[in-house]
């Protein structure tokens, strides 16, 4: 298998910097994060679901210091101004903005009971925000790494992304899954992370694109995030309000085969919509698993693209700007493509022959120009470790 760098040094000399501008001191350590991309399984993570992402190399690095307890400090490259807390601030909803997602793991950590050092920590990162690549998962697991060793607290990987997920629902008020936490966190290098968001068991699946002769194409639509907030929370309720309709415990407990009698019980047609998205979103992972598995990356191309129309026509979390990017790179050679993450807005996967990302890179920018829409920007990715301590 090739092995690709993992690009963290200039965000970790960034973030060094940060530190010792900050505060005139050498940092004890540097912790760093992956943004992720999700090779499958959209909105599948909320109902108990099945989810295939892989990590970035582009990171999130804290570095960081102990400083007496009761005390957080945190600054970063992207604000003017540091923030500062105690443990009487942090009730959710008094640290608002980015701070929350570090009071957040701090206070998530003291609610499980752990005993948190306090810290100064500086922040630097190279995933970028709102493009749905989970900057807001790499900072969580970043913090939460730095402080768990800080503290030496013993809070072993697999039960991490549970904490940093509730940081961000009870903390910083966002009701995601534990897909992107658990990337951040639990990725390997060269593999995707299967993973059964019922049980928290993965599986680390060989995803080696250099072998196979293919690349991994982001291209990120720069759409204006469009009501994202709004519409995720939407979309979460409505599976939770079908799942109870058909009395299950979770809508992942719709059997494929069972989803036309299914659907027969649900009252309108956009959740008979919504729930076949999900249902069939669930069955294309275990199909891409099991292409995977046999070494048949080429093959998953058209689960991609049948995820991606589940997303536009069935779940509606597709935008204009995400749908030409798609339909350009299939139309350009690209074995498959969909968009990655949540929705509204964000990035686009296409899986393409090694030697066509050049055209299909042309293409889309071609085709963003002739609509009028801002440039999107592209880069080429392969799977990346997850979280750990630098030095
Ligand atoms: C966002 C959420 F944070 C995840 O939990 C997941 O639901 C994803 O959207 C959609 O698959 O990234």
């Amino acid at each position: 298998m090739t092995t690709h760098p993992v690009l963290a040094g200039d965000v970790a000399d960034r973030a060094t910097a940060g530190f010792r501008q900050r505060y005139a001191a050498e940092p004890a350590g540097r912790w760093a994060a992956p943004g992720r991309a999700n090779l499958i399984g959209e909105h599948t993570d909320y109902n108990d679901g099945f989810v295939l992402p892989f990590a970035l190399s582009l990171r999130t690095v804290v570095a960081a210091a102990g400083q007496p307890d009761g005390v957080w400090t945190v600054c970063s490259e992207l604000a003017d101004e540091s923030i500062e807390f105690t443990a009487d601030d942090l009730a959710p909803g008094r640290v608002t903005g980015w701070g929350a997602y570090v009071a957040g793991v701090v206070w998530a950590l003291r609610e499980a009971g752990y005993a948190v050092p306090g810290a100064r920590l500086a922040i630097a990162s190279d995933v970028p925000l709102g493009s749905g690549l989970s900057s807001s998962a790499a900072l969580e697991a970043a913090v939460l790494a730095a402080l768990v060793d800080l503290g030496g607290l013993d809070l072993p990987a697999e039960r991490r992304p549970r904490l940093a997920q509730r940081a961000e629902n009870a903390y910083v008020g966002a009701p995601t899954g534990i897909m992107d936490q658990s990337a951040a966190i639990r990725c390997r290098a060269g593999h995707a992370l299967f993973l059964d968001c019922r049980t928290e068991e993965v599986e680390h699946i060989p995803f080696d694109l250099d072998a196979a002769g293919l690349a991994m194409l982001v291209v990120d639509s720069r759409a204006p995030h469009r009501h994202a907030d709004g519409e995720y929370a939407a979309r979460r309720r409505s599976c939770e309000q079908a799942a109870d309709l058909l009395g299950v415990p979770a809508l992942r407990d719709v059997p494929v085969g069972g989803l036309d009698a299914a659907l027969g019980r649900l009252p309108d047609d956009e959740t008979r919509r919504r729930v076949r998205h999900v249902v069939t979103e669930d069955q294309r992972v275990l199909d891409t698993v099991a292409l995977l598995r046999a070494s048949r990356v080429r093959d998953i191309g058209p689960l991609l693209t049948g995820s991606h129309a589940s997303m536009r026509d069935d779940f509606e979390i597709t935008v204009p700007e995400i749908d030409l990017a798609v339909e350009t790179a299939l139309a350009a050679g690209a074995l498959g493509a969909r968009m990655t993450g949540g929705g509204f807005g964000g990035c686009v996967l296409a899986l393409v022959e090694a030697a066509s990302a050049d055209a299909v890179t042309a293409a889309v920018t071609a085709a963003y120009a002739e609509r009028g829409f801002a440039a999107p920007g592209h880069v080429t990715v392969w799977p990346a470790p997850g979280a750990s301590r630098l030095d």
